[in-house]
């Protein structure tokens, strides 16, 4: 591969097309960031590099059906559309983000889908847990005082229409996805700043993996609109999102690295109570 003496601030088409024939070839991502770094190439350009050829790749898998070979998951961006018709549901693109990869999402849930989802869960719900990186088992944490509960895929009608419109909007096969979750907040309840992706340096790793590889993107659904806090927030990038109902907010990493800058948090609820889905996609089937 080329390397350069003076590294370009962005990247070049002849890095894109590099990049592009390692990954058709099959090279793995992280080794394609490692031979740009190595060659030179500034982490940030190489991780934007990286970024914009998977887009490409996506592209083609909704497109015309080459093989793409490296994906990931999010909304169709590339027309610029400001609404976008999901399993016949129009929804709307309210912000979108490159660095961290997110997008704010209004009208995803109809109001009556959100009320139907909160009285399923209302009488299942348990203190929520944390991935323990240990053993990679469950704990109750401190930084996390929410209560919730996990529905079964496909649980009912309700949930197979969500989930296939889910599939739909990120473009990714509905079992690779985790059951959806769906957390409550009472006042002073929040969930401090964390990745959703697991360590791959923690003992536990291995047992979380095991079960359709990394967490790759998340998807954030607001089933009520709390009376004050109870935001999403994305320390890294100073981002703050209302919890709307009906509205979601979609964020992805590519690799487990802080540098994904998707270090996000639930704000503490301070008037009135908060409820959210939360479906984590997974690099593979997720059994
Ligand atoms: O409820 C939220 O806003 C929130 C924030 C951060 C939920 C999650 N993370 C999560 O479920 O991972
Ligand atoms: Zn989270």
């Amino acid at each position: 591969m080329m390397s350069r003496a003076s590294t370009p601030s962005t990247p070049t088409p002849e890095l894109l097309r590099w990049l592009r024939e390692q990954l058709d070839a099959g090279q793995a991502r992280d080794d394609a960031l490692a031979a740009m770094r190595a060659s030179g190439w500034d982490d940030a350009v190489a991780r934007a590099a990286l970024a914009q050829v998977a887009q490409v790749a996506q592209a083609d898998l909704a497109g015309d059906g080459a093989a793409a070979t490296t994906r990931i998951p999010g909304p169709d961006l590339a027309a610029g559309a400001s609404r976008l018709e999901v399993e016949g549901r129009p929804v709307q693109l309210l912000m979108t983000l490159r660095d961290p990869r997110l997008v704010v999402l209004g009208g995803f849930l109809a109001d009556a889908e959100c009320d139907a989802l909160v009285a399923l869960a209302r009488p299942r719900l348990a203190r929520s847990q944390t991935v323990d990186g240990a053993t990679g088992g469950s704990e109750v944490h401190a930084a996390r005082t929410s209560r919730g509960m996990f529905f079964e895929r496909g649980e009912t009608p309700l949930l197979r229409r969500i989930e296939q419109r889910i599939a739909a909007l990120l473009r990714w096969p509905l079992e690779w996805g985790e059951p959806l979750q769906v957390l409550h907040y009472a006042p002073g309840a929040e969930y401090r700043p964390h990745h959703d992706y697991f360590d791959p340096r923690q003992p536990g790793a291995a047992a979380v993996l095991r079960r359709g590889g990394q967490r790759i993107g998340t998807l954030l659904m607001y089933l009520n609109t709390p009376e004050a806090g109870g935001a999403t927030c994305f320390p890294d990038a100073g981002l703050e999102i209302a919890a709307l109902k009906g509205c979601a907010v979609f964020f992805g990493y590519e690799r487990p690295h802080p540098d994904t800058r998707t270090l996000h948090g639930a704000t503490p609820v301070r008037r009135g109570e908060k409820w959210v889905a939360t479906k984590w996609l997974r690099e593979r089937a997720f059994r």
